[in-house]
């Protein structure tokens, strides 16, 4: 979850509280990418899609913290970022396949002084992307959707426009938003679909709290009483994303086009499982060469990637986090001490919860393939430690309703960590795995919880799953004090 840096918050707070050894390698300059947003991955998320069992959808967010208000240019995504989604699908840690996106912008009226305008001065309120109702969209991206395999690359987008769907100004230049979010939904044949666009962000922490040193507002160490554990539709405490927006490009693919034989396997075949994460990259030159724009060349660097929301964020040290998101998950076995022995279990033991002791190999089958998630490998194909999302595309998903924010540690199989889904409360299971309830759910399965259960925005049922993007004259923030947790009295979220 890079979401938003939540969890480098988290782990910087955690080790100003841990003992000195570990304390002296953990303070060093900001991740890079908190200097690069446009580059930035918040989430990374993999699913079998909940109404195509035939299918997996993928979504990248980027972009973090979008105040929805913030005119007049609001938060294109960036042309000159390569953003990519990779599936390796025999267990070798390297991709087969990759998708790749790219994005253009237009300025269509110059002459205006921001990107959005409608309802005003003979421009007609924005009702679509392209043609008529769309002329008061001045800032317009469109992007192009490529698909490699080896030496093998096809375009999917060619032969249509796609555009990404704009933020939300507001109901009087963009009075039907849900029309604009729904018409940015693509078919690429074949049961391949598209979205890009800015959209609510799906992720939910109480960041505030977790940033003051687990000062969490359920009481000692953020221990929820069962009761609120087991409830899965209230906050009870506020989501510090709750109102912000975030970039998103979500694609939808039949698993028979990603299994490294072309076939739809069950469960038990190796062959089902795959591999999955999320990259940005940039050229390697950049010419700057005023007045005119500047000049992008050379191969392309990685910026970042993100597989499990938990590996990078919770588990790497902040030190060798900037060398990880460069780095190919082929080669993680240079950070596997960090999961074996992880800094973040010995803080929540230095506050009374129960932890089991490294080495946590347990940890390692969210960087190996390995049973459950892969029931179907055998010592020979747990391949290289390797922060992969990986995700059992023979487990059918979970009907909408019956899913569960725990996920596959609620007995939803159909749950992270096999894969990821929106619903996915990553926070709370990520927490929980660290201090062990993977290895003795008894001994190790404290209730550990930041009280944000969901997204108070909610959860598309159907492609693209995400939530159309807050509105920037009418979306509100959720903090302390302040309407927005259902769970406690009045709804007002607590401060203490
Ligand atoms: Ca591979
Ligand atoms: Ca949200
Ligand atoms: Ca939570």
């Amino acid at each position: 979850m890079k979401p938003l840096k939540s969890m480098v918050a988290l782990v910087l707070a955690l080790l100003t509280l841990a003992p000195p050894s570990v304390f002296a390698s953990s303070h060093r300059e900001a991740p890079i990418t908190a200097l690069d947003r446009t580059a930035d991955i918040t989430d990374w998320y993999a699913f079998v899609s909940y109404d195509h069992p035939d299918r997996v959808t993928f979504i990248l967010n980027v972009d973090p913290f979008l105040e929805p208000a913030n005119g007049p240019n609001y938060f294109p995504f960036d042309p000159n970022v390569l953003y990519e989604m990779k599936i390796d699908n025999n267990q070798d840690g390297v991709e087969d396949i990759t998708f790749q996106f790219r994005f253009n912008t237009e300025i269509r009226q110059p002459g205006l002084f921001t990107g959005f305008v409608g309802g005003i001065a003979g421009i007609p309120p924005i009702t679509s992307l392209t043609g008529p109702g769309s002329a008061g969209l001045s800032l317009r991206q469109s992007y192009t959707v490529t698909v490699v395999q080896g030496a093998y690359s096809a375009c999917l987008s060619c032969g249509q426009t796609l555009y990404a769907v704009p933020s939300n100004v507001g109901p009087q230049t963009m009075p039907n938003y849900q029309a604009l979010f729904n018409q940015g939904i693509y078919s690429l044949g074949n049961d391949i679909r598209v979205w890009a666009g800015t959209a609510d962000d799906p992720f939910f922490i109480d960041l505030g709290a977790a940033f003051d040193s687990l000062n969490f507002r359920m009481g000692v160490g953020g221990v929820l009483p069962p009761a609120e554990d087991a409830d899965d539709t209230h906050n009870y405490a506020p989501d510090a994303v709750a109102g912000f927006n975030v970039n998103s490009i979500v694609l939808e693919v039949p698993i028979s086009m990603l299994t490294v034989d072309g076939l739809v396997h069950p469960a038990t075949d190796k062959q089902a499982v795959l591999g999955t994460w999320g990259t940005t990259s940039r050229n390697k030159i950049t010419v700057r060469r005023s007045p005119l724009p500047a000049n992008n060349s050379g191969a392309f660097q990685q910026v970042q990637r993100e597989g499990n929301p938990l590996i990078n964020e919770l588990i790497i040290g902040t030190g060798s986090k900037d060398r990880f998101s460069m780095d190919q998950p082929k080669n993680d076995a240079q950070f596997a001490s960090f999961v074996l022995n992880p800094v973040l279990a010995t803080v929540f033991g230095s506050i009374g919860i129960p932890v089991a002791p490294p080495p946590r190999t347990d940890l390692l089958i969210l960087a190996q393939y390995q049973p459950p998630i892969c029931p179907g490998c055998g010592p020979g194909d747990a391949g290289p430690v390797a922060d992969l999302l990986r995700l059992n595309t023979g487990i059918p998903p979970t009907a909408v309703g019956s899913q569960k924010r725990l996920g596959f540690l609620a007995g939803d199989v159909a749950g992270f960590p096999n894969g990821r889904r929106p619903i996915d409360d990553v926070v709370d299971i990520a927490a929980r795995a660290v201090a062990g309830i993977l290895v003795d759910s008894t001994k190790y399965g404290t209730r550990i919880g930041d009280g944000v259960q969901l997204n108070p925005e909610g959860y598309g049922s159907t492609f693209p799953y995400i939530m159309p993007a807050n509105s920037g004259r009418n979306s509100v923030h959720i903090g302390p004090g302040q309407a927005g947790c259902s769970g406690d009295a009045g709804g007002i979220c607590p401060v203490k």
